[in-house]
């Protein structure tokens, strides 16, 4: 079976990161098509593949899963052993419930401060509806870490639901917003995620 997943360039596609993220953490073996996001052809290009027009989109056999999350979910499914979702059936429900409040929401987040993988950038002034969902995302993170007892990812091992967050992680350290001390060692430990370092590189030979 030949799995494959579409996605947009690493540098700026955060939703493909996250579907990225789940399928090397589970050890997915898969091939990447990499489609250059913002360009004339690019949603003609997609469709090909995606018939939401958008990506990531995971491709096996005769399978089309078009989301970042129904992605990530069937890899879940696929790789019990992997352990994508909390164990404790309570932690399992919150987790879900952060990874789908990230994949439907901060859509102030979002536009006032677009994913990068660099650093350095100043966002235009931050609204209030903007600071107001940086607060929630403080608090999620430190719920999740508060009741799983955790570390370093929101449970324990890194999972979807540090999917559905890395690219936050990303627009914070590339507009330089101020995470509460407690919360730090989960940031540090999501740059140092090896992973995301493979993203990392990824992107920066993309942007050479
Ligand atoms: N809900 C979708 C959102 C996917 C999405 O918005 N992807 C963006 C790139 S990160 C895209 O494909 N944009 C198409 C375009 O720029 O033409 C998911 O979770 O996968």
């Amino acid at each position: 079976m030949q799995t494959t997943l579409v996605i947009g360039d690493f540098s700026k596609s955060s939703w493909a990161f996250r579907a990225w993220l789940v399928l090397v953490t589970a050890d997915v073996s898969f091939k990447n098509i990499k489609i250059k996001l913002e360009e004339k052809d690019t949603r003609e290009r997609i469709l090909k593949y995606s018939p939401s027009g958008k990506v990531p989109v995971l491709l096996q056999d005769d399978l089309v899963i078009n989301d970042s999350l129904a992605i990530s979910e069937y890899i879940a499914e696929r790789h019990p052993d992997v352990h994508l979702w909390p164990q404790s059936q309570q932690l399992r429900a919150l987790a879900r419930a952060a990874a789908a409040e990230m994949h439907s929401g901060f859509p102030n987040v979002r536009t006032q401060m677009p994913f990068g993988v660099n650093t350095g950038d100043v966002p235009d002034v931050l609204t209030a509806e903007t600071k107001e969902e940086i607060q929630r995302i403080f608090d999620i993170w430190s719920h999740l870490r508060t009741v799983s007892g955790a570390t370093q990812f929101l449970y324990g091992d890194f999972g979807i639901v540090d999917a559905m967050f890395a690219p936050v992680v990303f627009r914070f350290r590339r507009y330089g917003i101020v995470v509460p001390a407690s919360l730090q060692a989960y940031v540090d430990a999501m740059l140092a995620y090896p992973p995301v370092q493979q993203w990392l590189q990824l992107a920066a030979e993309e942007m050479d």
